[in-house]
């Protein structure tokens, strides 16, 4: 943690576009949240979670050993309270916009609202058929009802099973069922981390993870996979797209409109509304060439993997968009906007737009969507953007933005390994159970301004690449890795290691499959589901040669995440501040990353860990995914022993000169 020196651009970011804007916020004395992480010293026993506000007899510090909370409560009690009350907020995030997506799907499906449509109908069709809705001789809009009321009743449902949790393997529902941990609704379960956290209830540190479990489950497994589900339904399930990254996306002769937040439904319209002929011509009339949609954060996302549209950065280059002058509307919805924008904005001319019934930002204009009326609300705020465009003052873009190929969605894997009449997950099991892949790893979440922007994500992607190891990437990470070059075929293989190569170069994929937004995590565990399914790498997801990382995580959503990934049969690793963190002077600070740890591994099969330094990352990545080898009697990983594929032969005889072709191909 670096609070209180001043550090560099270059020290800031490793990406220059992102060095660029940090040297012009210096030239123009403006803070960032770079800035602000040197300046904020971190509170050392909140970051160890050793203190305790939930009552107002304190709040209690746990700074030595012996010492409890006023009411009694332990070093271990706190933590793993303060630990559940996070994987609270990120399930309540997640599903929250869950449960937003499948009320507008009952909308869509009921005629209600404008400008969408059902369009994904084999998904839905598929999706229904998994619950035993009816679907032969029906509507899309009959199905998309049933769908959407079933989906709904998940979220209140009092007893039973979240019903989505069916598309898990068996094997891990039974895990669930053993412990007592499957979710029977999924706002109950957030409902019931906030009474046992309550002064005087649950105070087994044990017994609150366990709950911790179930919450997280239901957001993996139930809310963030129903949010995914029904974007894919109304939006299109992605397949591979070839999209740009980073602030050099913005345009200095075009209209700049970013979208920042999450949730697919207004940003999909505002780029159906940018494509109207009445508004370009608008746009036109104001001396603009155009319009330029770009994104922020996972919204970017949302629309990089269906519509190609470009990613202008991910979470700590949200300020630095508005810093190049450019922007004229930045329009957000929910999660992880920084209240700092509309500070940053006033010395621009960008218009920071507000739409979601939930938030609202002190001095940002509020303009609320409304699916009802969605496309006319989208035209209204890209006029304000069109009226804005005179405002501007100087400019100054970054000339850097690389090419991403973002789609890679569960159904879309699924196809391309096998075709429409075969479409199997067979040749990715096998490249897996012949060591040219020696393992998979999900590479999510965050950046942390506490740590250098993008450096974790993409050190810890490069030295596993190296390793043979096909990795998925969603949200900031994969916006991280995209900015490197590492999610096109071409540009990644050289980076890659001999086995991996083959792979991609046969199937034609980047080494780094880019699965879309936060939410999508939950494509990753259907992806898994599937991999138990096809045969070969074990009867559960804890038996599969895979690890999940979290590099730069800073929300709580990340921790929820972290949690249902565990609960999956992952193991995880996360770094930089450790939500509960051991403190020697406290002995019972010792009890809940325990607990995390081992304790978990015991119970799901696998464990949460904190690590803070890169080698020892990969080298515990690697030394599991070889140990689960081994344990499925894999043969042990050998780099030597591919690599020379039919392609890259190709491509190494084709250099040479007539005569040493002869002598290459005949010997
Ligand atoms: Ni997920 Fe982190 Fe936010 Fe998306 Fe980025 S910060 S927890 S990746 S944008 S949600």
């Amino acid at each position: 943690m670096m609070a209180g020196k001043k550090r560099t651009p270059e020290e800031y970011s490793i990406d220059p576009a992102s060095q660029e804007m940090l040297l012009r916020a210096e030239e123009l004395g403006l803070k960032t949240a770079f800035s602000r992480a040197d300046e904020m010293k971190a509170c050392p026993i909140g970051a160890d979670n050793l203190c305790c506000k939930i009552c107002s007899m304190g709040p209690c510090r746990i700074v030595k050993e012996g010492q409890t909370g006023i009411c009694g409560a332990t070093a271990d009690t706190i933590q793993a309270r303060n630990f559940i009350r996070m994987v609270a907020a990120g399930a309540a995030a997640h599903s929250d916009h869950g449960r937003d997506m499948a009320v507008t799907l009952k909308e869509v499906a009921n005629g209600e609202t404008q400008g969408y449509v059902l369009r994904d109908v084999a998904k839905l069709r598929d999706l229904a058929s998994k619950y035993d809705i009816p679907i032969e001789g029906r509507s899309p809009s009959e199905i998309a009802n049933d769908l959407a009321d079933l989906y709904i009743a998940q979220f209140g449902q009092q007893q039973g099973v979240v019903v989505s949790l069916s598309r898990a393997p068996k094997s891990r529902q039974k895990v669930w069922e053993k412990l007592g941990i499957l979710p029977r609704g999924v706002d109950r379960e957030i409902v019931e981390c906030l009474h046992r956290t309550h002064i005087g209830d649950d105070q087994d540190a044990e017994h609150i993870l366990d709950h911790a479990l179930r919450t997280a489950i239901g957001d993996g497994w139930g809310g963030s996979l129903i949010a995914t589900d029904v974007s894919d339904i109304l939006f299109g399930s992605p397949a591979p797209i070839l999209g740009e990254v980073n602030l050099g996306v913005l345009k200095d002769d075009q209209v700049n409109v970013v979208v920042h937040g999450h949730e697919p439904t207004l940003s999909n319209m505002i780029v159906v509304a940018s494509q109207i002929p009445e508004i370009i011509d608008y746009a036109k009339e104001a001396g603009a060439k155009g319009i330029n949609i770009s994104g922020i954060c996972c919204t970017a996302n949302e629309v990089l993997m269906r519509q190609g549209i470009p990613a202008a950065g991910n979470f700590l280059q949200q300020e630095l968009a508005i810093m190049t002058g450019a922007v004229e509307a930045m329009i957000v919805d929910v999660q992880c906007i920084m209240q700092a924008l509309v500070g940053i904005a006033e010395n621009f001319h960008t218009e920071v737009i507000t739409t979601s019934k939930k938030v609202k930002i002190k001095g940002a204009t509020h303009i609320e969507f409304d699916e009802k009326k969605a496309l006319d609300i989208a035209k209204d705020i890209l006029r304000r953007a069109i009226d804005n465009y005179e405002n501007r003052g100087k400019i100054q873009i970054p000339d850097h933005r690389s090419p991403v190929v973002p789609g890679f969605s569960h159904e879309y894997i699924n196809y391309a390994l096998g075709g429409s009449y075969r479409s199997s997950f067979r040749p990715l099991n096998d490249a897996v159970m012949s060591g040219r892949i020696r393992g998979l790893a999900g590479i999510v979440g965050c950046n942390n301004p506490r740590g250098q922007h993008d450096n974790l994500h993409v050190e810890i992607a490069r030295e596993l690449l190296k390793n043979d190891v096909l990795l998925v990437e969603t949200g900031c990470s994969s916006i991280a890795s995209a900015k490197v070059g590492l999610l096109v075929g071409e540009a990644g293989l050289d980076q890659v290691g001999p086995g991996l190569r083959e792979i991609c170069e046969a199937i034609g994929i980047p080494p780094v499959l880019h699965m879309g937004s936060c939410v999508d995590n939950s494509r990753i565990l259907t992806v898994l589901s599937q991999v138990v399914e096809e045969g070969g790498l074990g009867e559960d997801i804890s038996e599969i040669p895979v690890v999940g990382l979290a590099p730069e995580w800073m929300s709580e959503k990340a921790i929820s995440i972290a949690t249902y990934v565990v609960a999956s049969g992952v193991y995880t690793i996360m770094s930089g501040t450790a939500p509960v963190a051991s403190n020697p002077k406290v002995p019972d600070s010792l009890i809940v990353p325990e607990l995390l740890s081992t304790g978990w591994e015991k119970k799901v099969g696998a464990k949460l860990e904190f690590i803070n330094d890169v080698d020892t990352i990969v080298s515990k990545t690697l030394a599991h995914i070889d140990k689960k080898r081994a344990e499925l009697g894999l043969p042990a990983y050998d780099p030597e022993a591919f690599g020379e594929s039919g392609d890259s032969r190709m491509l190494e005889i084709e250099s040479l000169s007539v005569a040493d072709r002869r002598e290459a191909i005949y010997g």
